[in-house]
């Protein structure tokens, strides 16, 4: 049976049947509750066409070169900058967003996008390590399981310039966007001399990694490292996961949802993010991802024991003593040269 607000959506984006409107979507994987998907579909009559990509690079260069138009895009706070300059982002209509005031305001006009003219804030999390408690014996000290040589062959990091030399930093205690160069060659000295011990550099397959027991140690997004562990508490083999946020402090990020310039379904694009600030579906897709709702109306319908995960929600003290990726400007070249060392 369904609901009247659902037949006036799906009778205002043409109804069901084969003709049915599609609406394509690119976002980061293992980023959403599938089965929000399916709900989006049948609620507005659509079909969605679902893509993943694992890099804001990846996002920007399909955006700019418009191999395959997409109508929902999920970019980190750091791309944002480069797509509005770029004029590959529509500004967003708050008139069709009647979920946009359900927002915590504390995360919204962020430098990027002072006024949100384009951006609508997703998710946040951080840049984190998981550990497989299994194999990794003791209590992790900070990103330490990261370098071990006693983890040989079975450590993962990121496919990402800035997260991977950031890590290398906040392991030698070094400022986390430092452009210094003594900074950098400590940096990339490190990452040199883990390069052997590491199994591959993976945004997207490290938390099946985790998941196989084929990588002990990996450096990742904290709700992908999360969502291993509850796939392992399911499996109930007594194998976990434990995610570490270092203590001194680690990079903090927040994924908006934004509407490509040359989108070609702006009313479905419209309709998918406010269905996704709808409280209740945000809710369900925050307990899903294990990432941070920035929608305040939704921490109503989350679990205690999810608002209460300090890997989620992270301490305020803890937040004070992370920080924001900062545009390098010029000086990224300093960062592409270590990068280029370190994954030649
Ligand atoms: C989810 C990746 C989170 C996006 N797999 C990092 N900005």
């Amino acid at each position: 049976m369904k609901s009247a607000a659902s037949l006036a959506l799906a009778a205002s984006f043409g109804g069901c049947g084969p003709g049915r409107p599609t609406l394509k979507i690119f976002n980061w994987s293992d980023y959403i509750d599938e089965d929000l998907i399916a709900e989006f579909e049948k609620l507005a009559g659509c079909r969605i066409v679902y893509d993943n990509y694992s890099s804001d690079s990846e996002l920007e260069t399909r955006l700019a070169t418009g191999a395959g138009s997409y109508d929902v895009v999920f970019p980190s706070d750091r791309a944002l900058t480069a797509l509005i300059a770029k004029e590959l982002l529509q500004p967003i209509d708050r008139s069709r967003l009647p979920n946009f005031r359900h927002l915590d305001p504390k995360f919204l006009g962020r430098p990027f996008d002072p006024e949100n003219r384009f951006s609508t804030p997703y998710f946040l999390g951080t840049l984190a390590m998981g550990v497989r408690t299994d194999f990794v014996r003791g209590e992790a000290h900070g990103l330490d399981p990261l370098f071990d040589a006693a983890n040989g062959g079975r450590i993962t990091m990121l496919d990402d310039m800035e997260n991977v030399i950031a890590a290398a930093l906040c392991h030698r205690n070094l400022p986390l966007n430092s452009v210094d160069t003594a900074d950098l060659a400590t940096a990339e000295q490190l990452l040199m001399e883990q390069k052997p011990l590491v199994q591959a550099y993976t945004s997207d397959s490290y938390r099946e990694r985790l998941i196989s027991g084929e990588a002990w140690a990996a450096l990742g997004w904290s709700g992908d490292l999360l969502q291993a562990d509850t796939e392992l508490v399911d499996m109930r083999g007594g194998a976990r996961v434990a995610v570490v946020i270092p203590p001194q402090g680690t990079m903090l990020w927040m994924d908006s949802m934004v509407i490509p310039a040359r989108a070609e379904r702006v009313d479905l694009a419209n309709a998918f993010i406010d269905f996704l600030l709808d409280p209740r579906v945000a809710a369900a897709n925050a307990k899903k991802v294990n990432y941070a709702t920035p929608n305040a109306a939704a921490r109503a319908f989350l679990p205690a024991e999810t608002l209460a995960n300090r890997s989620i929600y992270l301490p305020d003290e803890l937040i004070d003593r992370c920080t924001w990726l900062e545009d390098r400007g010029q000086q990224i070249e300093k960062i592409e040269r270590v990068w280029r060392a370190v994954r030649s």
